[in-house]
């Protein structure tokens, strides 16, 4: 896969929400050098889950992982840059908090298998899927960022 500016959505789950982690978990995505380019607060009910979740939907903890995701609000998340897909992945670590390296976002603030704080997008199909799911065109703002002189090089900037 060439190297590319791409789009990846992240979700800050019930837990983080409940735990006040919102900051902690954006300020993590701001430092990296992602660019924000949609943000919100959404309530999701069970047609979103189901799709969203559809890869799961025969799994025994399909429902209680709905539940979960619907307990209280969501903020949602479309985040830009430099091969965003994969580097959010590292960043957020491992689907189980126990097993996260220290540094990753689960692995510094979950000790769950379930309660893992984030969901980021897994490749550029399922990136493509959520921002189309999660967000209308009008909530997707294209703007210039004064730090990317800084945290790219000119090459990166044009790619
Ligand atoms: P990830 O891509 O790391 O978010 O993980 P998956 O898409 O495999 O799983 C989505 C969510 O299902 C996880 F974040 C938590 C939940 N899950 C469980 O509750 N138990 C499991 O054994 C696996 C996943």
């Amino acid at each position: 896969m060439p190297d590319k500016i791409e789009r990846t959505v992240v979700i800050l789950k019930p837990d983080a929400m409940q735990r006040n982690l919102l900051g902690e978990v954006i300020g993590r995505f701001e430092r990296k050098g992602l660019k924000i380019i949609g943000l919100k607060m959404i309530q999701l009910d069970d047609m979103a889950l189901d799709e969203h979740y559809e890869h799961h939907k025969d799994k025994p903890f399909f429902k209680e992982l709905k539940g979960f995701m619907k307990s209280v609000p969501v903020v949602v998340a479309v985040l830009e840059g430099y091969n965003a897909i994969s580097a959010v992945r590292l960043i957020v670590g491992p689907t189980k908090g126990y097993e996260a390296d220290a540094g990753s976002i689960r692995g510094d603030l979950s000790i769950s298998g379930s309660s893992n704080i984030v969901h980021a997008s897994d490749s550029e199909e399922t990136s493509l899927a959520e921002v189309k799911r999660f967000f209308k065109e009008d909530e997707l703002f294209d703007y210039a960022k004064i730090d990317y002189e800084f945290l790219y090089s000119e090459r990166e900037r044009k790619t």
